[in-house]
C-alpha cells in the first residue's frame, strides 16, 4: 500500500479529552513521566480512532493544518492519526510529518516546575509524549520531514532541542494565509526556507481566510474569536490581531464536531467578551445569548465549556452573568454540590488574575482591568468573584508567581487579595512566570525555583490548600495525604527548596492555622474561613464587601479593540 503524503499527528495527553477534562490536560504537563501510572489515569491516554485508522479528535489548531491541506491535497495524501497509528501510515512514500504541539516540554508558564517538586531533571509527561512521537521507530526509519507548529512550538528552540528531535522546520504563528506557498515549499524542500519560520503579524488572516474545520477538534473545541486588545506584556495573544467569526462559522464549526461524535463544544477565546463587542470593550450580550443558544441547538450537542474570560467587564455590568448564566450553567458537565442550579451544574472560565500587586499590575496588564484602574483590580477582583459565584460560575483563575521585579511587599498584596478571595467558589491555579516568545516580555528571566522567597511558598501551597478544601470538604487530618506531607518535607522538599517550604506545606497539609499563624503571612484565625454550607461572600461573614463601590473608569485610548464583524457594526449604528 502507498503511504500517504503527509501525516498529521499530535501527542496522546494534548489530543486527550478524557471525561471533558481540561484538568486532565493541565496535569498532563506537570506530573514527572515517571509516576503518570500513579496521578494519571491510563485510560486518558487511550484515545479513540475509526476503524481505518485515523484520529477521531485531535487540537483544533492541527484540524486546522488537515483542513487547509485538504484543500489542495486528496484525503488519501493526508492522514490524522494518534502515535500507536504512526506505524501503520508512515511509509516510504511519506514526505513530511506535521506534529501539532500546544505546550510539548511541559514549559508553559513554567508548568513543568510542578513536576521539580518530584526531584529535579524528571521529565512531564506531555514532553514524554511528545518524544515519543519525534523519535518513533517509524519516524527514524523513514526520516520525513518533522514540521512542527502550534502555540507551544516555541519551548522546542528556547530548550535548544531542534537537532536532538531531529525537527526539519518550526512554524511559529497563524498559518491560514501563508499555508499552501510553506507546505510546497516544505514538500519540495526548498532549500532557501529557514529552519524557523517566524511569521509575522501581517500575515495574519482575516476571519473570511479561515475556512471552517473539516473534523472533529478536541473537547470540541470552536473558535469564536482570536487575538486580544487588553496588551498585557506577558501574553502572546495580546501580539495578535483582534477578530471574531460570524456566527455562520461558528456554528458551522460546531456542526462538524457534532456529526463526528462530539456532544460538547468549548467556545475557545482569549475572552468570550470579546465576541462581537461593541465599543470600549462592551460585551455584546445579545450576540452571545444567540451564540449559546445556537450551539445549543446544534443536534447531537449536550453541554458547553467556556473558555477564558476577563473580570472587568463582570462588574462594570453584572447582568452579562445574570443572562448568561441560564444558558451556560445547567449545559456544563462540571459539576458542584454548592451549585444552586437544580442540576448542580457551574460553569468554570478560566480567568488570569495575576497579581494582586497594584504596582506589577499597572506595570505589566494594565488594560486587563479596563475601565477600571491599576490600583482597583483587587476591589475589581472580589466584586467581579462575587457577581459570577451568586449565579453558580465557579472560575479557574491563575496567578503568575516571580513577576520581573517582584518585591516581598507585592507578594504580601497578592497574599491580601488571596486572603480576600478565602470564600470564593472555583480554582486558584499559581503558576510561575515564563516569557513567552514573541511577547514584550520576551527578553526577560524566568522564574527560577531555587529563588523562591518563604512568602511566594505561602502563596503557592496557600492556593491549593483552598482547592483542596474547595473540591475535596474539610481536611481529614488522617488522610493519607496529609500524613504524607512531613515525609515529603523530611525525605525530599527540604532538600530540594529550604526550610521555607515548612509551613505553607503544612498549611496544605491542613495542620491547624492556630500552629501556623506565626509562622506564616497570612493569619486565618483573626477572621475563620467560611463555615460549610454557607454561601460564597455572605455579607455577614465579609461585612468589607459593601465598601468596594463607584468604582472609577478609565480612558480607552490606549487600548485596540476587536474588529466587529459587519453584522454587529450595523447593529451598533442602529441599522
Ligand atoms: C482551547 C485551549 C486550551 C484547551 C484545549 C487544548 C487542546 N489540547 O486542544 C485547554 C484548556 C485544555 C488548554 C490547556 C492549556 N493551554 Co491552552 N489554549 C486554548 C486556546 C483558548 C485555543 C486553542 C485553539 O484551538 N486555537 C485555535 C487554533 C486554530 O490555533 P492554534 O492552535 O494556535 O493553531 C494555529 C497555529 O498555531 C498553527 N498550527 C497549529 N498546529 C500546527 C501544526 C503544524 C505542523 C503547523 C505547521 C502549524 C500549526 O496553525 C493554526 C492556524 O493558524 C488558546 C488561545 C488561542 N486563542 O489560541 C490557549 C493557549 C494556546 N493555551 C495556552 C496555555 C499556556 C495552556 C496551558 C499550558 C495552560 C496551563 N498553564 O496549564 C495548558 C496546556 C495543556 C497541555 N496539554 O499541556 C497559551 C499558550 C501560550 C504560548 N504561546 O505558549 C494560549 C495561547 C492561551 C493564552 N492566552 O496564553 N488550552
Ligand atoms: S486579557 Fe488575557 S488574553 Fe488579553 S492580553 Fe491580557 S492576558 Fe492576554
Amino acid at each position: 500500500m502507498v503511504s500517504p503524503l503527509i501525516v498529521l499527528t499530535a501527542s496522546a495527553t494534548e489530543a486527550s479529552e478524557w471525561r471533558h477534562s481540561i484538568w486532565q490536560q493541565m496535569m498532563s504537563a506537570t506530573i514527572p513521566a515517571k509516576y503518570a501510572k500513579t496521578f494519571i489515569n491510563q485510560d486518558s491516554l487511550a484515545n479513540e480512532s475509526w476503524a481505518d485508522g485515523r484520529a477521531k479528535y485531535v487540537p483544533n489548531g492541527l484540524r486546522m493544518v488537515e483542513t487547509l491541506l485538504l484543500r489542495e491535497y486528496d484525503e488519501r495524501d493526508v492522514v490524522t492519526c494518534y502515535v500507536e497509528n504512526l506505524e501503520r501510515f508512515v511509509g516510504a512514500e511519506t514526505r513530511v510529518l506535521a506534529v501539532h504541539a500546544h505546550n510539548p516540554l511541559g514549559i508553559s508558564y513554567a508548568t513543568d516546575v510542578y513536576s521539580k517538586l518530584g526531584g529535579e531533571n524528571l521529565t512531564p509527561l506531555n514532553a514524554a509524549e511528545f518524544i515519543k512521537i519525534v523519535t518513533h521507530p517509524v519516524v527514524r526509519k523513514y526520516r520525513p520531514k518533522i514540521v512542527v507548529g502550534g502555540p507551544g512550538a516555541w519551548q522546542l528552540e528556547k530548550a535548544g532541542r531542534l537537532d536532538e528531535f531531529k525537527i526539519d522546520y518550526l512554524i511559529d504563528g497563524e498559518i491560514e494565509r501563508v499555508f499552501g506557498e510553506l507546505f510546497r515549499r516544505i514538500i519540495e524542500g526548498d532549500p532557501s526556507l529557514p529552519r524557523l519560520v517566524k511569521l509575522p503579524k501581517d500575515t495574519q488572516p482575516t476571519v473570511e481566510e479561515i475556512p471552517v474545520v473539516r473534523h472533529r477538534s478536541t473537547f470540541g473545541v470552536v473558535e469564536i474569536t482570536r487575538g486580544c486588545g487588553r496588551g498585557c506584556q506577558f501574553c502572546s495573544p495580546a501580539t495578535k490581531v483582534g477578530r471574531s467569526f460570524p456566527l455562520s462559522h461558528i456554528l458551522s464549526s460546531a456542526e462538524v464536531n457534532a456529526r463526528e461524535g462530539a456532544t460538547e463544544i468549548m467556545v475557545a477565546s482569549e475572552d468570550m467578551f470579546l465576541y462581537e463587542q461593541l465599543p470600549n470593550f462592551t460585551p455584546n450580550v445579545p450576540a452571545l445569548e444567540t451564540l449559546f443558544r445556537s450551539i445549543k441547538a446544534v443536534p447531537g450537542i449536550e453541554t458547553l465549556q467556556t473558555s477564558h474570560i476577563t473580570m472587568a467587564p463582570v462588574v462594570k455590568d453584572p447582568t452579562i452573568i445574570e443572562r448568561l448564566a441560564p444558558l451556560t450553567v445547567p449545559y456544563s458537565h462540571v459539576h458542584h454540590k454548592d451549585s444552586t442550579d437544580p442540576t448542580k451544574g457551574v460553569a468554570d472560565p478560566i480567568i488570569g488574575l495575576e497579581t494582586g500587586s497594584p504596582r506589577l499590575f499597572n506595570q505589566f496588564m494594565k488594560g486587563k482591568a479596563y475601565p477600571y484602574k491599576a490600583h482597583q483590580w483587587r476591589d475589581v477582583v472580589l466584586k467581579g468573584m462575587e457577581v459570577l459565584n451568586r449565579h453558580n460560575w465557579y472560575p479557574f483563575c491563575t496567578f503568575i508567581i516571580g513577576l520581573p521585579g517582584e518585591t516581598d511587599e507585592d507578594t504580601k498584596q497578592s497574599l491580601d487579595l488571596l486572603y480576600d478571595l478565602r470564600d470564593m467558589k472555583g480554582t486558584i491555579v499559581p503558576t510561575w512566570f515564563v516569557p513567552l516568545e514573541d511577547t514584550r516580555m520576551a527578553g526577560k528571566a524566568s522564574a527560577k525555583l531555587v529563588e523562591m522567597t518563604d512568602l511566594q511558598w505561602e502563596f503557592f501551597f496557600t492556593c491549593w490548600r483552598y482547592n483542596r478544601e474547595f473540591w475535596r470538604g474539610r481536611i481529614n487530618p488522617m488522610s493519607k495525604f496529609t500524613l504524607g506531607v512531613p515525609f515529603y518535607y523530611y525525605l525530599l522538599g527540604r532538600r530540594l527548596f529550604g526550610n521555607g517550604i515548612k509551613y505553607p506545606l503544612y498549611r496544605l497539609a491542613g495542620l491547624p492555622d492556630r500552629f501556623t499563624r506565626r509562622r506564616l503571612y497570612l493569619d486565618f484565625t483573626a477572621r475563620p474561613r467560611r463555615p460549610e454550607g454557607l454561601r460564597p461572600f455572605d455579607r455577614e461573614i465579609v461585612p468589607g464587601f459593601e465598601t468596594i463601590k463607584g468604582l472609577n473608569m478609565i480612558d480607552a485610548s490606549a487600548l485596540q479593540h476587536i474588529q466587529p464583524t459587519a453584522a454587529t457594526q450595523a447593529q451598533a449604528s442602529g441599522d
